[in-house]
């Protein structure tokens, strides 16, 4: 791609929103505090400790239920316009339904966003960041159509208390996560191991779950508070390992598979999931001798629904994988086998503390070019973007990865990509879900075995605020020593 040896200087427009996330089970803590109940993730780690490599789970993480003004404190060092944050559903309602409304649970976010609010840093609530109510899970959870009647249920909750004071909205985070992993897998909540047919049913209520929430929202609130609402989607590169025709095309399903499934039923003209992925499911379905698609279909009526349900597609981006069509057998039915190709990295691109993140910037040019030439220019916010590290305050590989990251960004919108804003993963090091906090995400260091869970600002804490304030991309720009403050 061009724009890697010219010497123009690309700037960040003043408008482009700067943020950084977290999520409630991943920074909280608090996890049976004032009346909150057990979550899927709750559950999870309680019963399987043996899966997280140093032992911590998110019963006490980064204590943010009662660290929150040290949390807006980090926000204001940074100078971010907005904070992404999670509402766990447990907090507000205990029994996951709507019987009994937690006014303990309404009252910590409602003074974390008065917190944020006095100091001009905008709110941007997601609603579901992977944190089920095990109540409702004990009900069959996302694989129950139920579910997207309770989490409307739970939305309007949400939208009557928060409505007037949060502009930005996300419905849910990462639908393939959820039900991939969690319904499809065994080594993320609620670990049914139901490839291939949980994963699909997940997939497709979580989605109408989300459908419902925006129509919630644009009915009864968005003309009296005018906010936006979209979706956070888990949207990785992926390209063909070679030219080969097979490899291409292995490629093309792939990307069907991780980006249409979730991308055309709200932004593409036809709606519905992708035509390739439909006739793969039916075919491999059929095949095993299932009477019909393990992949539920989208009734007219659902299909309206879901067709232009977000102001705007929250991406997560992390990496880039290649892809290949697969040679080897996988266990059936699964989604891999529906897809049938092979993951592999490049050796040369630099690897994170996390096996799967690999430093790729091109690809983050890649997928925005790729959304805008399929999906015609829908409005971007960027989600979720970062790197891991261990613990170390001095983290450049963080730093580098952010810059040329932001780098590639600037080209994307320099060829025409709506980006409202980039939100980075993460604002402090947190629990890493079943990775414990073995892998560290945070601008802000996180002292875990501190009784105060101690944060402290890493280098690229200090690099990101300078972006912030430039608004361009300063390679060698380097900072006297590791304090910050608050300008
Ligand atoms: C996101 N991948 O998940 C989640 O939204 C966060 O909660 C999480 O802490 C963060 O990324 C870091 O992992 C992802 O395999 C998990 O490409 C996996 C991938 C991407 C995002």
């Amino acid at each position: 791609i061009h724009g890697y040896t010219d010497t123009k200087v690309r700037r960040f427009k003043d408008d482009f929103l700067f943020g950084a996330a977290t999520a409630a089970y991943q920074v909280e803590g608090g996890w049976d505090a004032d009346g909150k109940t057990e979550s899927i993730w709750d559950r999870f780690l309680h019963s399987h400790p043996e899966l997280i490599p140093d032992g911590r789970n998110g019963d006490v993480a980064a204590d943010s239920y009662h660290k929150y003004q040290r949390d807006v404190e980090m926000l204001r060092e940074l100078g971010v316009d907005h904070y992404r944050f999670s509402i766990s559903w447990n907090r507000i309602l205990p029994t996951g339904f709507t019987n009994n409304i937690n006014e303990k649970g309404l009252e910590y976010y409602d003074n974390l966003i008065d917190e944020l609010l006095k100091y001009d840093i905008q709110p941007m609530v997601t609603l579901y960041h992977f944190d089920l109510p095990q109540t409702i899970q004990d009900l069959g959870g996302w694989a129950n159509p139920l579910s997207i009647q309770l989490f409307e249920e739970y939305s309007r909750i949400i939208f009557e208390r928060f409505g007037s004071k949060v502009k930005y909205w996300i419905t849910i985070n990462q639908p393939n996560s959820i039900c991939v992993e969690g319904y499809g897998g065994k080594r993320a909540a609620p670990g049914i191991g139901s490839s291939g047919i949980g994963d699909y049913l997940c997939i497709k209520n979580v989605m109408m779950a989300h459908a419902k929430a925006y129509r919630l929202y644009q009915k009864d609130y968005k003309p009296k508070y005018k906010g936006s609402v979209g979706i956070s989607l888990a949207l990785n590169w992926a390209d063909s390992v070679n030219n080969n025709t097979e490899n291409v095309e292995a490629t093309d399903l792939y990307r069907e598979f991780t980006i249409g499934m979730y991308m055309n039923p709200i932004w593409s003209n036809e709606g519905d999931f992708p035509p390739s992925v439909k006739k793969r499911v039916l075919e491999r379905s059929l095949e095993q001798g299932f009477t019909k698609s393990r992949l539920p279909e989208l009734n007219a009526e659902e299909i309206t629904l879901l067709k232009g349900s977000a102001d705007f597609v929250g991406v997560n981006h992390y990496t880039t994988v290649l892809i290949s069509k697969s040679e080897k057998q996988y266990p059936s039915p699964s989604i891999e086998d529906d897809m049938g190709v092979e993951i592999t990295f490049r050796t040369e691109w630099k690897t994170s503390q996390s096996f799967w993140l690999k430093s790729v910037p091109y690809g983050l040019y890649k997928m925005s070019i790729h959304i805008n030439k399929v999906y015609d220019y829908p409005p971007v916010f960027i989600t979720e973007h970062g790197w891991s590290t261990k613990k170390v305050l001095k983290d450049s590989s963080r730093a580098k990865n952010m810059r040329e990251y932001l780098h590639a960004l600037l080209l994307a919108i320099e060829d025409g990509t709506d980006v409202m804003g980039y939100t980075a993963w993460s604002l402090m090091d947190n629990v890493e879900w079943t990775a414990g906090t073995s892998e560290r995400f945070g601008l802000y260091q996180v002292d875990f075995d501190s009784k105060e869970k101690t944060r402290t600002a890493r280098l690229s804490a200090l690099v990101y605020k300078r972006i912030i304030e430039q608004r361009i991309i300063e390679h060698d720009w380097k900072p006297k020593n590791l304090n910050i403050s608050i300008t």
